[in-house]
Protein backbone atom coordinates (compact mmCIF):
# COMPACT_ATOMS: atom_id res chain seq x y z
CA UNK A 1 0.00 0.00 0.00
CA UNK A 2 1.57 3.47 -1.02
CA UNK A 3 0.44 6.46 1.24
CA UNK A 4 -2.86 7.77 1.19
CA UNK A 5 -4.01 10.84 1.96
CA UNK A 6 -7.43 10.47 3.97
CA UNK A 7 -10.48 11.93 1.98
CA UNK A 8 -11.89 14.29 4.07
CA UNK A 9 -8.69 15.44 4.59
CA UNK A 10 -7.73 18.25 6.96
CA UNK A 11 -8.79 16.57 10.19
CA UNK A 12 -8.42 19.35 12.85
CA UNK A 13 -8.01 23.22 12.07
CA UNK A 14 -7.94 26.30 13.74
CA UNK A 15 -12.06 26.24 14.04
CA UNK A 16 -12.14 22.91 16.15
CA UNK A 17 -9.49 24.41 19.23
CA UNK A 18 -11.87 26.16 21.61
CA UNK A 19 -9.54 29.59 22.20
CA UNK A 20 -9.02 32.01 20.43
CA UNK A 21 -5.19 30.39 17.91
CA UNK A 22 -4.35 31.64 14.50
CA UNK A 23 -3.36 28.03 13.44
CA UNK A 24 -3.38 24.46 14.99
CA UNK A 25 -0.36 22.43 13.34
CA UNK A 26 2.33 19.97 13.51
CA UNK A 27 1.29 17.07 16.24
CA UNK A 28 3.44 14.73 18.17
CA UNK A 29 1.50 11.26 18.10
CA UNK A 30 1.39 8.82 20.84
CA UNK A 31 -0.88 6.03 21.70
CA UNK A 32 -1.91 6.50 25.86
CA UNK A 33 -4.52 3.85 26.94
CA UNK A 34 -7.23 3.33 25.06
CA UNK A 35 -6.58 6.89 23.33
CA UNK A 36 -5.10 8.23 20.15
CA UNK A 37 -2.92 11.72 21.56
CA UNK A 38 -2.03 14.27 19.26
CA UNK A 39 0.43 16.88 20.96
CA UNK A 40 0.01 19.70 18.86
CA UNK A 41 1.34 22.89 18.18
CA UNK A 42 -1.07 26.00 18.51
CA UNK A 43 0.02 29.31 17.54
CA UNK A 44 -1.78 32.13 19.40
CA UNK A 45 -3.27 35.16 18.35
CA UNK A 46 0.14 36.88 19.46
CA UNK A 47 2.12 34.46 17.65
CA UNK A 48 3.56 32.25 19.69
CA UNK A 49 3.24 28.45 20.14
CA UNK A 50 1.92 26.77 22.57
CA UNK A 51 1.23 22.60 22.72
CA UNK A 52 -2.30 21.68 23.21
CA UNK A 53 -3.75 17.87 23.37
CA UNK A 54 -6.38 16.46 20.42
CA UNK A 55 -7.87 12.91 21.60
CA UNK A 56 -9.14 10.40 19.85
CA UNK A 57 -10.69 6.68 20.53
CA UNK A 58 -10.14 5.79 16.59
CA UNK A 59 -7.25 7.87 15.33
CA UNK A 60 -8.84 10.32 12.92
CA UNK A 61 -12.00 12.08 15.14
CA UNK A 62 -10.36 14.16 17.47
CA UNK A 63 -11.01 16.45 20.12
CA UNK A 64 -9.17 19.30 21.43
CA UNK A 65 -8.81 19.91 24.93
CA UNK A 66 -10.24 23.32 26.36
CA UNK A 67 -6.31 24.74 27.19
CA UNK A 68 -3.00 24.15 26.29
CA UNK A 69 -1.03 21.76 27.84
CA UNK A 70 2.04 23.64 27.83
CA UNK A 71 2.55 27.15 27.02
CA UNK A 72 5.99 29.04 27.66
CA UNK A 73 5.06 30.70 30.75
CA UNK A 74 4.68 27.24 32.34
CA UNK A 75 8.51 26.98 31.52
CA UNK A 76 9.85 28.68 34.98
CA UNK A 77 13.71 29.19 34.93
CA UNK A 78 13.85 27.46 31.42
CA UNK A 79 11.08 30.49 29.80
CA UNK A 80 13.98 32.57 28.65
CA UNK A 81 14.47 29.74 26.53
CA UNK A 82 10.99 29.34 25.37
CA UNK A 83 9.79 33.18 25.47
CA UNK A 84 8.94 33.15 21.84
CA UNK A 85 7.24 29.33 21.88
CA UNK A 86 7.20 26.06 22.11
CA UNK A 87 6.81 23.84 18.63
CA UNK A 88 6.67 20.53 17.05
CA UNK A 89 6.80 18.11 19.77
CA UNK A 90 8.21 14.46 19.18
CA UNK A 91 6.48 12.23 21.82
CA UNK A 92 7.90 9.17 23.18
CA UNK A 93 7.09 6.01 25.42
CA UNK A 94 10.40 5.08 27.05
CA UNK A 95 10.58 2.40 29.97
CA UNK A 96 7.37 3.55 31.95
CA UNK A 97 7.29 7.30 31.06
CA UNK A 98 6.13 9.55 28.29
CA UNK A 99 9.09 12.06 26.93
CA UNK A 100 8.38 14.76 24.86
CA UNK A 101 11.23 16.69 22.71
CA UNK A 102 10.09 19.87 21.41
CA UNK A 103 11.49 23.46 20.25
CA UNK A 104 11.65 26.04 22.78
CA UNK A 105 11.85 29.52 20.29
CA UNK A 106 13.54 32.99 22.14
CA UNK A 107 16.28 35.40 21.47
CA UNK A 108 18.74 32.62 21.68
CA UNK A 109 17.25 30.63 18.47
CA UNK A 110 15.59 27.15 18.84
CA UNK A 111 17.18 24.89 20.96
CA UNK A 112 15.84 21.44 22.16
CA UNK A 113 13.77 21.22 25.06
CA UNK A 114 12.80 17.92 27.16
CA UNK A 115 9.66 17.43 29.13
CA UNK A 116 8.61 14.26 31.09
CA UNK A 117 5.22 13.14 31.97
CA UNK A 118 3.07 10.27 33.08
CA UNK A 119 -0.73 11.22 32.05
CA UNK A 120 -0.03 13.77 30.11
CA UNK A 121 -2.23 16.23 32.90
CA UNK A 122 1.31 17.26 34.91
CA UNK A 123 4.34 17.91 33.63
CA UNK A 124 7.88 17.83 34.53
CA UNK A 125 10.34 20.05 32.32
CA UNK A 126 13.51 18.77 32.47
CA UNK A 127 15.09 21.75 30.11
CA UNK A 128 17.34 22.28 27.46
CA UNK A 129 19.19 19.31 26.04
CA UNK A 130 20.94 21.44 23.13
CA UNK A 131 22.38 24.62 22.57
CA UNK A 132 20.91 26.77 19.95
CA UNK A 133 20.41 26.20 16.98
CA UNK A 134 19.34 23.10 17.30
CA UNK A 135 15.39 21.50 16.39
CA UNK A 136 14.22 18.43 15.32
CA UNK A 137 14.63 16.31 17.98
CA UNK A 138 13.64 13.15 19.05
CA UNK A 139 14.39 10.29 21.53
CA UNK A 140 15.06 6.15 20.96
CA UNK A 141 11.66 4.20 22.10
CA UNK A 142 14.25 1.83 24.11
CA UNK A 143 18.51 2.08 25.50
CA UNK A 144 20.29 0.30 22.56
CA UNK A 145 23.82 -0.88 24.05
CA UNK A 146 23.13 0.51 27.43
CA UNK A 147 22.41 4.38 26.15
CA UNK A 148 19.67 6.55 25.67
CA UNK A 149 20.13 8.00 22.39
CA UNK A 150 18.65 11.21 20.83
CA UNK A 151 18.68 12.31 16.83
CA UNK A 152 18.45 16.05 16.26
CA UNK A 153 19.20 18.86 14.34
CA UNK A 154 21.60 20.47 14.49
CA UNK A 155 22.30 23.55 12.71
CA UNK A 156 26.04 24.45 11.03
CA UNK A 157 27.21 27.68 9.55
CA UNK A 158 25.17 26.84 6.12
CA UNK A 159 24.38 23.28 7.23
CA UNK A 160 20.96 21.89 8.25
CA UNK A 161 21.06 18.09 8.62
CA UNK A 162 21.52 14.97 10.98
CA UNK A 163 22.96 14.11 14.32
CA UNK A 164 22.80 11.28 16.71
CA UNK A 165 23.99 11.52 20.72
CA UNK A 166 23.62 8.75 23.43
CA UNK A 167 23.43 9.66 26.86
CA UNK A 168 23.67 7.69 30.57
CA UNK A 169 20.25 9.98 32.36
CA UNK A 170 18.71 12.10 29.22
CA UNK A 171 20.34 15.41 30.16
CA UNK A 172 23.71 15.01 29.93
CA UNK A 173 24.74 13.83 26.16
CA UNK A 174 27.95 13.20 24.18
CA UNK A 175 29.29 10.83 21.51
CA UNK A 176 27.87 13.02 18.74
CA UNK A 177 27.88 11.50 15.74
CA UNK A 178 26.92 12.71 12.14
CA UNK A 179 23.97 10.20 10.74
CA UNK A 180 22.75 11.88 7.46
CA UNK A 181 23.19 14.93 5.13
CA UNK A 182 21.27 16.76 2.16
CA UNK A 183 21.53 14.34 -1.20
CA UNK A 184 22.98 17.77 -3.11
CA UNK A 185 20.82 18.34 -6.54
CA UNK A 186 17.71 16.62 -5.06
CA UNK A 187 14.16 17.45 -3.31
CA UNK A 188 16.42 17.72 0.28
CA UNK A 189 19.49 19.64 -1.24
CA UNK A 190 19.83 22.15 1.28
CA UNK A 191 18.26 21.08 4.52
CA UNK A 192 17.27 17.58 6.26
CA UNK A 193 15.60 16.81 9.96
CA UNK A 194 13.97 13.66 11.65
CA UNK A 195 10.44 14.26 11.36
CA UNK A 196 9.18 11.09 13.26
CA UNK A 197 9.83 8.70 16.15
CA UNK A 198 12.00 5.72 15.49
CA UNK A 199 9.66 2.39 15.42
CA UNK A 200 11.95 -0.82 15.68
CA UNK A 201 11.48 -3.08 12.71
CA UNK A 202 13.57 -6.30 12.14
CA UNK A 203 15.61 -4.38 9.65
CA UNK A 204 16.15 -1.27 11.41
CA UNK A 205 14.75 1.77 12.84
CA UNK A 206 12.28 3.54 10.85
CA UNK A 207 11.77 6.73 10.83
CA UNK A 208 9.77 9.80 8.93
CA UNK A 209 12.53 12.92 7.56
CA UNK A 210 11.63 15.77 6.01
CA UNK A 211 13.82 17.23 3.27
CA UNK A 212 14.02 20.99 2.03
CA UNK A 213 14.75 22.62 -1.43
CA UNK A 214 14.93 26.30 -1.63
CA UNK A 215 13.66 28.35 -4.41
CA UNK A 216 14.60 31.80 -3.67
CA UNK A 217 12.12 33.00 -0.92
CA UNK A 218 10.29 29.89 -0.66
CA UNK A 219 11.10 26.57 0.13
CA UNK A 220 9.32 23.45 -0.70
CA UNK A 221 9.09 21.15 2.39
CA UNK A 222 8.63 17.03 1.53
CA UNK A 223 8.47 13.91 3.61
CA UNK A 224 10.90 11.09 3.08
CA UNK A 225 11.61 7.92 5.58
CA UNK A 226 14.91 6.05 6.61
CA UNK A 227 16.18 3.19 7.91
CA UNK A 228 18.67 3.33 10.76
CA UNK A 229 21.03 0.41 11.84
CA UNK A 230 19.84 -1.04 14.98
CA UNK A 231 22.64 -1.38 16.91
CA UNK A 232 24.48 1.75 15.87
CA UNK A 233 21.85 4.10 15.44
CA UNK A 234 24.35 6.50 13.85
CA UNK A 235 24.48 4.38 10.57
CA UNK A 236 22.09 4.98 8.12
CA UNK A 237 21.08 2.02 6.65
CA UNK A 238 18.98 3.43 3.64
CA UNK A 239 16.03 5.77 2.60
CA UNK A 240 13.33 6.66 0.21
CA UNK A 241 15.22 8.06 -2.82
CA UNK A 242 12.03 10.02 -3.24
CA UNK A 243 9.61 11.85 -1.12
CA UNK A 244 6.77 9.77 -0.06
CA UNK A 245 4.24 12.75 0.05
CA UNK A 246 4.33 16.21 -1.22
CA UNK A 247 2.80 19.30 -1.35
CA UNK A 248 0.32 18.63 -4.03
CA UNK A 249 -3.17 19.62 -2.78
CA UNK A 250 -4.82 23.23 -2.01
CA UNK A 251 -4.60 22.77 1.63
CA UNK A 252 -1.12 21.82 1.29
CA UNK A 253 -0.29 24.30 -0.92
CA UNK A 254 -1.92 27.51 0.33
CA UNK A 255 -1.81 28.70 4.13
CA UNK A 256 0.37 30.30 6.59
CA UNK A 257 3.42 28.78 4.85
CA UNK A 258 2.90 27.74 1.84
CA UNK A 259 3.94 24.78 0.00
CA UNK A 260 4.52 22.65 3.43
CA UNK A 261 3.97 19.16 4.30
CA UNK A 262 5.78 18.50 8.14
CA UNK A 263 5.73 15.82 10.36
CA UNK A 264 6.29 14.90 13.81
CA UNK A 265 3.92 12.27 14.52
CA UNK A 266 3.07 9.00 13.53
CA UNK A 267 1.24 5.69 14.79
CA UNK A 268 2.09 2.44 14.12
CA UNK A 269 -0.33 -0.09 14.75
CA UNK A 270 0.46 -3.87 15.23
CA UNK A 271 -0.54 -5.16 12.35
CA UNK A 272 1.69 -3.00 10.45
CA UNK A 273 -0.61 -0.10 9.49
CA UNK A 274 0.77 3.75 9.63
CA UNK A 275 -1.44 6.64 10.58
CA UNK A 276 1.13 9.70 9.33
CA UNK A 277 -0.28 12.88 11.20
CA UNK A 278 1.24 15.96 9.14
CA UNK A 279 0.42 19.72 8.83
CA UNK A 280 -0.39 21.33 5.30
CA UNK A 281 1.31 24.91 4.66
CA UNK A 282 1.78 25.50 8.67
CA UNK A 283 -2.07 25.69 8.71
CA UNK A 284 -3.70 22.67 9.73
CA UNK A 285 -3.67 18.58 10.97
CA UNK A 286 -3.95 15.96 8.24
CA UNK A 287 -3.53 12.51 8.23
CA UNK A 288 -2.44 9.82 5.68
CA UNK A 289 -1.95 5.81 5.66
CA UNK A 290 0.62 3.51 4.37
CA UNK A 291 1.98 0.36 5.73
CA UNK A 292 5.62 -0.28 7.48
CA UNK A 293 6.31 -3.02 4.41
CA UNK A 294 5.76 -0.53 1.96
CA UNK A 295 7.80 2.04 3.85
CA UNK A 296 10.93 -0.26 4.43
CA UNK A 297 10.76 -1.13 0.77
CA UNK A 298 11.27 2.54 -0.51
CA UNK A 299 14.46 2.30 2.06
CA UNK A 300 15.81 -0.34 -0.17
C1 LIG B 1 10.54 24.26 10.11
C2 LIG B 1 9.84 24.28 11.46
C3 LIG B 1 8.42 23.78 11.34
C4 LIG B 1 7.69 24.31 10.14
C5 LIG B 1 8.56 24.21 8.88
C6 LIG B 1 7.89 24.78 7.65
O1 LIG B 1 11.76 24.90 10.19
O2 LIG B 1 9.84 25.58 11.94
O3 LIG B 1 7.72 24.15 12.50
O4 LIG B 1 6.53 23.53 9.94
O5 LIG B 1 9.77 24.87 9.13
O6 LIG B 1 7.59 26.14 7.80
Amino acid sequence: MKVIRYSKNPILTKEDVPFEVNSIFNPGAIKFGNEYLLVCRAEMPNGRSSLVIARSTDGINFKVDAEPCLTPEDHGKFCKYAEWGVEDARVIKLEDKYYLTYTGYSKHMPLVLLTETSDFKKFNILGPISEPSNKDCTLFPEKINGYYWKIDRPTAEQKHYIWVAKSNDLIHWGGYECMAEPDAGTWEADKIGISSTPVKTKEGWLVLYHGVRGFGISALYKLGVMLIDLEKPWILKGKSSYPILSPDLDYERTGDVSNVIFSNGWIVENNGEVKIYYSGADTNICLATTTVGHLLSLCK
